[in-house]
């Protein structure tokens, strides 16, 4: 059964594929599984109806016979357990993947949406100013942990994963504050990630809504 994902129908990143759904078209793509997508807006997002699937109001979901998930890293994780490619077989590689995802998600963008939080959201705070050089340093210690990890490999723990993949998406987010540029081996291990065809497959597809959004026209 081909799953149904809901993306906005506007992006505010203007199609630079920051939203979460580009993480879930990719792990759809490196499966080689296709997909169909409903668009939505920030009030339909909001309506009973999408609440019944996600309730915080929010996108990605996914919809799938009967299955309806929501939260970007429990849906790679459903997709990479039910395709090949995503998840090694060897059972303890398999759990080491599955903890880099929930390290991207819970260890390392937390740090970078704040910094989100603080200069978009709260950006015009009086404390704004002071607290933004306390965030970057969350975030850089992070990635100087990180960093240390990956040393000279390709990929965080060997062969491509979907833990590679969650933690590509959310180190994406630290491109446009420059702070990524400061870390060449991540710099490096994101470029990878882009470069992969499943992901330019995605980038594509999400770019492809905003280019026909009235703002992207
Ligand atoms: N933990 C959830 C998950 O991983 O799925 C978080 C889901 C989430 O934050 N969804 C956002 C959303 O629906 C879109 S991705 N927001 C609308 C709302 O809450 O009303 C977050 C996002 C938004 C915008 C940009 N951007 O413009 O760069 C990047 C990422």
């Amino acid at each position: 059964m081909t799953p149904t994902i809901t993306a906005f129908e506007q992006s505010p990143d203007r199609g630079q594929g920051l939203a979460r759904d580009t993480r879930v078209r990719w792990a759809l793509e490196e499966a080689g599984q296709p997909y169909e997508v409903r668009l939505l807006s920030f009030a339909a997002m909001k309506e009973p109806a999408h609440r019944a699937l996600h309730p915080f109001g929010q996108i990605p979901t996914y919809e799938e016979g009967d299955l309806v998930l929501f939260e970007s890293g429990a849906i790679v994780l459903h997709i990479a357990q039910h395709h090949a490619g995503l998840l090694p077989d060897e059972a303890n590689a398999r759990a080491r993947a599955i903890a880099w995802m929930f390290a991207a998600v819970n260890t390392v963008e937390p740090p970078i949406l704040e910094l989100v939080t603080v200069r978009i959201l709260e950006g015009d705070r009086p404390w704004a100013e002071q607290r933004l050089p306390l965030v970057k340093d969350r975030i850089r210690k992070r990635l100087d942990e990180l960093s240390a990890r990956l040393g000279d490999a390709e990929w965080l723990d060997g062969a491509f994963s979907a833990g590679d993949l969650m933690m590509v998406s959310v180190l994406l987010r630290l491109r446009p504050s420059g702070i990524l540029d400061e870390y060449p081996s991540l710099a490096a291990y994101v470029a990878r990630g882009e470069a992969r065809p499943a992901y330019q497959r995605a980038f594509a597809a999400q770019l492809a809504v905003f280019k026909g959004s009235p703002a992207g026209g």
